[in-house]
């Protein structure tokens, strides 16, 4: 082999050995083989300056080292190659057998938790549901309700007034009226919705608040059909032991009136932390409905009769999920709403 062909090879070997990565290679490449500059076609023009008798062999040897050159760059890439990408799953490595992380779900509050509760009990008993305005007119909070000018639940310290006339609804009783002005019985409504009060608050008091109102209009309706529902409602809700007592108290729209009771899940009427020593916690009000808000209504309390009831949503909720205090519901407090997921 020519000394000169023989000289170049053996440059490309030393710098060959010195390539660690695919840039330097593909720099190596431009050295040796580029078409303007590389010192193997600075060779190849050569050959035809080369003298007859030793062109043959010059022109076979620079053939040659130029096979062997681009033979050998090509193993190199190939193999740099395969290091660079081995390198790369090492990096990108996923061990599929480490445990995932659990996504953060979203959940539903406690009181629409227990808003749903209510309502599959009451519409597994044929009740239907029944929303009405949070934003009401002394008429539907009061005077329909039979609760006259100048009675002390209409008074400004009870009640938020947006206008002279025009209030907070203060209870779910609305619903009662609102829904029988459209429509006629039989009635079988449930009304869950929030209320307003300017109570002060306190563990068992906020001024806002949730109820469920109830309202049954038929032939012959009478007080033991609201004992056996809010009977068979506290029995679904608090198990089958639940039992239930009615005290008489007065409502302006329903004569009867009576507070209803449930006995303590927790003690099973024993006393104890949750019903405070009593036995018995308080659920709400109930009545016949009164005849003075049927006839307003248009409906004749000779032929029809119905009862109603008010329950508290929230003080339900905290006693079934052990909430010591109903404000805590409203801070929406994460850490706090968080223990109540599913
Ligand atoms: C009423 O609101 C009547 N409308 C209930 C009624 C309906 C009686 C139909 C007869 C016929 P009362 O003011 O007692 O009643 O409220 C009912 C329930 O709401 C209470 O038992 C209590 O559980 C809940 N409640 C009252 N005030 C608050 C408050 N500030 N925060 C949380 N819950 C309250």
């Amino acid at each position: 082999m020519p000394e000169q062909v023989e000289t170049l090879k053996k440059q490309f070997q030393t710098d060959l050995a010195g390539v660690k990565d695919l840039a330097a290679l593909s720099a190596l490449r431009d050295k040796y083989m580029g078409r303007k500059s590389g010192l193997v076609h600075a060779l190849i023009k050569q050959i035809g300056r080369v003298p007859p008798e030793e062109r043959r062999a010059f022109g076979q040897a620079v053939n040659e080292l130029k096979t062997y050159v681009e033979s050998s760059l090509e193993r190199l890439r190939a193999e740099l190659e395969a290091h660079a990408q081995a390198e790369q799953l090492e990096r990108e490595r996923v061990d599929i057998t480490l445990p995932g992380l659990r996504p953060r779900f979203g959940h539903l509050h406690p009181i629409t938790r227990m808003r749903q509760r209510i309502e599959d009990i009451f519409v597994a008993m044929g009740y239907t549901v029944e929303d009405g305005p949070e934003v009401e007119t002394s008429f539907y909070n009061f005077d329909a309700l039979n609760i006259p000018p100048g009675h002390p639940a209409r008074e400004a310290q009870d009640t938020l007034y947006l206008s002279s006339d025009i209030a907070l609804r203060t209870q779910t009783s609305t619903v009662q009226i609102r829904t029988m002005e459209r429509r006629r019985p039989p009635l079988r409504i449930i009304a869950p919705g929030k209320v307003f009060r300017r109570d002060t608050p306190d563990p068992t008091h906020n001024p806002m608040f949730y109820q469920v109102e109830g309202l049954t209009v038929d032939r012959n309706i009478h007080m033991g059909h609201l004992k056996g529902t809010l009977q068979e409602f506290v029995r679904r809700m608090f198990g089958p032991d639940a039992k239930t007592r009615f005290r008489p108290s007065y409502f302006p729209f329903v004569e009867p009136g009576a507070e209803v009771d449930y006995s303590c899940f927790l003690c099973r009427g024993q006393g104890c932390r949750v019903c405070k020593g009593a036995g018995w916690i308080e659920l709400g009000g109930c009545g016949m409905v009164h005849p003075k808000v049927l006839r307003g209504v248009g409906i004749d309390p000779e032929e029809f009769t119905g009862f109603a009831f008010g329950l508290g949503i929230d003080r339900m909720a905290a006693l079934i999920y052990g909430i010591d205090d109903i404000r805590l519901l409203y801070e929406n407090d994460t850490r706090f709403l968080e223990q109540f997921g599913l």
